[in-house]
C-alpha cells in the first residue's frame, strides 16, 4: 500500500509537467493538477505509466522529402500522452491519441544536423513517463540503389517460399512454430533469401536482369483459420506475403532485415535491380488492428461490420459511377475477411507512404510492384507515387491491375489526368490484355491475330512501350496447364514477349515447362532447391531434355535481346496481320529487327514488303534467323516471300 501510495504521489508530480505541456500542445483547459490526483485515488482508480509496445517506423533519415515524419507508437495508457526529446534537433508535435490509450500519433522533426544514431524519446502522461528508442539511420547510397527497370531489363519472379531453401535454421522458427509442411499446398515449405542468393547465377543464366520477390511483410505466426480453404481446412498460413501483420518487419520464414539487405547488394553486384512487392489495401487478418484500431475509421468498416469487395473494378473508370456503385470494389474487403485499409483518412495515407519510403531507403530497391490497384482511391495513388518519385526520381512503380480491358489498364498509366482530374502516378502495369491473348494464342491455338489486336489498343496507353509483358504469375493457372498447351506453344508465346515492345516477365519454373493448376498448385516447389529433392532442375544435367529446350530458348532470347537494341527499344511496325501468321518490325535509326510467327499446325506462307525500311536492312540483303531454327530469306527489291514450318517464329537480322 505503502508503495502505491509513492507511486501516486510521483505520478502527480509528473502530471504536473504534463497538465502544463497538454495544455499548450492541445489547447484544452488545464484540470487542476492535485483534484485529478485526489480524484483518481478517491475512485480507486490507479493510473498506470505509459507503456511503449511498438513504434512504426522505428527510425528515419535526415534530409527525407517527408518531414517532419509522422509515428504511430502502440502500447498501453497513452490517453493525453505526449513526447519529449532531449537530442537537439530531434522535435515532437501535434500529439493525437485514441479513446482507450493504446495509440499515440505524433510528428518528429528531424534537423539535418542530427547524426545517425539510437536515441531515446520520452513519453509522458499525467501518470509516469517511459523512454523508447528512434533511429536515425544512414539510407542506402544514390550511386547503385534506386534506379528502376526499363525495357531494357527482363524480370524474373522468385515465389520466395517455393524457390530454394537456403537456410533450414528458418523453416520452422520459433516465434511461428509448426507452419512449416512441405505436404500442404499453403503451408511454408522453407524457400527464403539465402535460396534467392544462392540461385543468383542461375537467374542470370536465363538473360533475366531484374528480379521481383513476394512480399517480404511479418504475416501471422499462428495457424491461419480465418482465410482457410479445401483441403487444408482448418489451417492455412502466410507463406504468400501478402497477409502483413507488421509492415515494418521482415518474415522470419524467408530471413531477417540483414539478410534482406545482403539479398539486394548481391544482386546489384551481379547487375540485377530488385522490385519490392508493397500491399496498402490490406492488412493480414490477424493484424493487431483489425480489433483494435488506431482510429475509429483507419478501415473501411470493422470486422464485424463491413462490405465485401464485388470485383467490380470498371466503376473505377466509369463517368456515371457514384459512390454506392464504386464502393464494395473500393472499401469492401477481400473475400470478406482481409481489413480494408482507409487510405482516405489522413493518417491512415501517411502511415503508408511512410512505409513505402523506408524499404525503399532501407534496402535500397529499385522499384515497386504494388498490389491490387484498382481496390484503392485513385486520388491516393495519385499522393502516393508523387512521394515515391519525389524521393527517389528514377524508381518506377509496376501497378497490379487484374483486368483485360486496356481501357481500364491506361487509365491508371502515369501521363495523363483521367476524367477524374486524377493521374494517378503508376509509371506501369501488368500487360494482362495481352496476357490473354498469348494464352489463347499460343496456348489454346486460337488465332494470333489477337495477339496483333491487343498491340493494336496500343494507342490508348500513355506510354504503352514501358509495359510488363507476361504469361503467367502466382494468380493463376500455368501456362502448361491450359487445354492445348505444348512446348512448341510455350516457346512461341516466350518468343513474343521477348520481341515484342515492353519489359518481360518470367514467372519462376515457366523456363522449365513447369505446370501448375489454380493456387496454390501454380505456387510449386522449384525442383532441387530443397533438402532431399530427388531431382535438380537448376543444373543443366538435372533438367529433362525437354526442360532443357524450353531453359536454352529463354537463355537465347535473352541473349538475343541482350544484343539486338531494336527488341528492347525500337518502334514497332506490323508486316502481316492474318489468321495464325504475324510478323513485324522493331525498328532504331540504325537497325532493324525482323520477327515473324506462324502459329498455324501446317506450315504458312507469307509475303511482306520491307523496302520502306531500306535504309537499316538494303533491298536486297539476306536475313537470317538468329534463333538459328529457320531458313535464310532473300528479300527481292523489298520483297520478301517465304514459308515458314508450323508453330514456329523467327527472328530475323541482315546476315
Ligand atoms: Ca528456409
Ligand atoms: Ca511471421
Ligand atoms: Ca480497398
Amino acid at each position: 500500500m505503502g508503495e502505491a501510495i509513492r507511486r501516486s504521489k510521483k505520478r502527480c508530480q509528473d502530471a504536473e509537467i504534463t497538465v502544463r505541456s497538454a495544455k499548450r500542445a492541445s489547447r484544452l483547459p488545464a484540470t487542476p493538477k492535485l483534484c485529478l490526483c485526489l480524484l483518481s485515488l478517491s475512485l480507486g482508480i490507479v493510473a498506470q505509466a505509459p507503456v511503449v509496445e511498438k513504434i512504426d517506423p522505428p527510425s528515419w533519415w535526415t534530409g527525407s522529402t517527408i518531414d517532419p515524419v509522422r509515428v504511430l507508437i502502440r502500447g498501453k495508457n497513452l490517453s493525453g500522452a505526449k513526447i519529449e526529446s532531449a537530442t537537439p534537433g530531434i522535435t515532437a508535435s501535434n500529439f493525437e491519441t485514441s479513446a482507450n490509450g493504446h495509440y499515440l500519433f505524433a510528428d518528429i522533426k528531424i534537423a539535418e544536423t542530427v547524426r545517425v544514431g539510437k536515441y531515446d524519446l520520452k513519453i509522458l502522461t499525467s501518470a509516469g513517463t517511459s523512454n523508447f528508442p528512434f533511429e536515425i539511420f544512414a539510407p542506402q547510397p544514390r550511386l547503385g540503389n534506386y534506379n528502376g527497370f526499363r525495357p531494357d531489363d527482363v524480370i524474373y519472379f522468385v515465389f520466395t517460399d517455393r524457390f530454394a531453401d537456403g537456410d533450414a535454421s528458418n523453416n520452422d522458427p520459433p516465434k511461428s512454430k509448426g507452419l512449416y509442411d512441405r505436404k500442404k499446398g499453403r503451408h511454408y515449405h522453407g524457400g527464403d533469401l539465402q535460396g534467392i542468393i544462392d540461385k543468383l547465377p542461375y537467374i542470370k543464366s536465363l538473360g533475366a536482369t531484374a528480379i521481383w520477390t513476394t512480399p517480404v511483410y511479418d504475416n501471422v505466426d499462428v495457424p491461419d483459420t480465418k482465410e482457410t480453404y479445401p483441403p487444408e481446412m482448418p489451417t492455412t498460413t502466410g507463406f504468400h506475403g501478402y497477409g502483413a501483420v507488421d509492415f515494418y518487419a521482415v518474415d522470419e520464414h524467408l530471413g531477417s532485415m540483414a539478410k534482406l539487405k545482403e539479398f539486394v547488394q548481391k544482386a546489384h553486384m551481379s547487375g540485377f535491380v530488385v522490385l519490392q512487392d508493397q500491399v496498402v489495401n490490406h492488412t493480414g487478418p490477424y493484424h493487431v488492428w483489425a480489433e483494435d484500431p488506431p482510429t475509429p475509421n483507419w478501415f473501411n468498416g470493422t470486422v464485424k461490420d463491413h462490405v465485401s469487395n464485388n470485383w467490380q473494378k470498371w466503376t473505377t473508370m466509369n463517368p456515371r459511377a457514384t459512390y454506392q456503385t464504386q464502393r464494395r470494389n473500393i472499401d469492401g474487403w477481400f473475400i470478406d475477411i482481409l481489413p480494408d485499409l482507409n487510405q482516405n483518412n489522413p493518417e491512415v495515407e501517411k502511415y503508408l507512404i511512410q512505409n513505402s519510403l523506408w524499404w525503399m531507403a532501407q534496402v535500397g530497391f529499385d522499384a515497386i510492384r504494388m498490389d491490387t490497384l484498382p481496390h484503392v482511391p485513385r486520388t491516393y495513388w495519385s499522393k502516393w507515387g508523387a512521394a515515391v518519385h519525389r524521393e527517389f526520381p528514377k524508381v518506377n512503380i509496376l501497378g497490379e491491375l487484374f483486368d483485360g480491358d486496356p481501357a481500364l489498364l491506361s487509365y491508371f498509366q502515369k501521363g495523363r489526368r483521367g476524367h477524374d482530374g486524377i493521374d494517378p502516378e503508376i509509371d506501369t502495369l501488368y500487360d494482362f490484355t495481352l496476357f490473354y491473348a498469348l494464352r489463347n494464342a499460343f496456348a489454346k491455338g486460337q488465332s494470333i491475330r489477337q495477339v496483333s489486336q491487343v498491340f493494336a489498343k496500343d494507342w490508348l496507353y500513355p506510354k504503352p512501350n514501358v509495359l510488363v509483358s507476361f504469361l503467367g504469375v502466382h494468380d493463376m493457372e500455368r501456362f502448361m496447364n491450359e487445354q492445348g498447351a505444348t512446348i512448341d506453344g510455350l516457346k512461341l508465346a516466350q518468343t513474343m514477349i521477348m520481341t515484342s515492345r515492353g519489359t518481360p516477365l518470367l514467372y519462376y519454373g515457366d523456363e522449365i515447362a513447369m505446370p501448375g493448376g489454380p493456387d496454390p498448385d501454380n505456387r510449386r516447389d522449384f525442383p532441387g532447391g530443397f533438402p532431399g529433392d530427388a531431382k535438380n532442375a537448376f543444373s543443366q544435367n538435372g533438367r529433362t531434355a525437354q526442360e532443357n529446350e524450353v531453359f536454352d530458348h529463354l537463355a537465347k532470347l535473352g541473349d538475343i535481346r541482350k544484343q539486338l537494341e531494336p527488341l528492347r527499344r525500337g518502334r514497332s511496325l506490323d508486316l502481316v496481320d492474318e489468321e495464325q501468321q504475324f510478323a513485324f518490325a522493331r525498328l532504331t535509326d540504325k537497325e532493324a529487327v525482323i520477327v515473324i510467327f506462324n502459329n498455324d499446325t501446317k506450315p504458312g506462307e507469307i509475303n511482306f514488303d520491307i523496302s520502306f525500311i531500306s535504309k537499316q536492312i538494303g533491298v536486297n540483303a539476306t536475313l537470317k534467323d538468329s534463333l538459328g531454327k529457320l531458313p535464310d530469306i532473300r528479300v527481292n527489291d523489298g520483297k520478301v516471300k517465304t514459308t515458314i514450318s508450323a508453330r514456329s517464329a523467327g527472328i530475323y537480322i541482315v546476315k
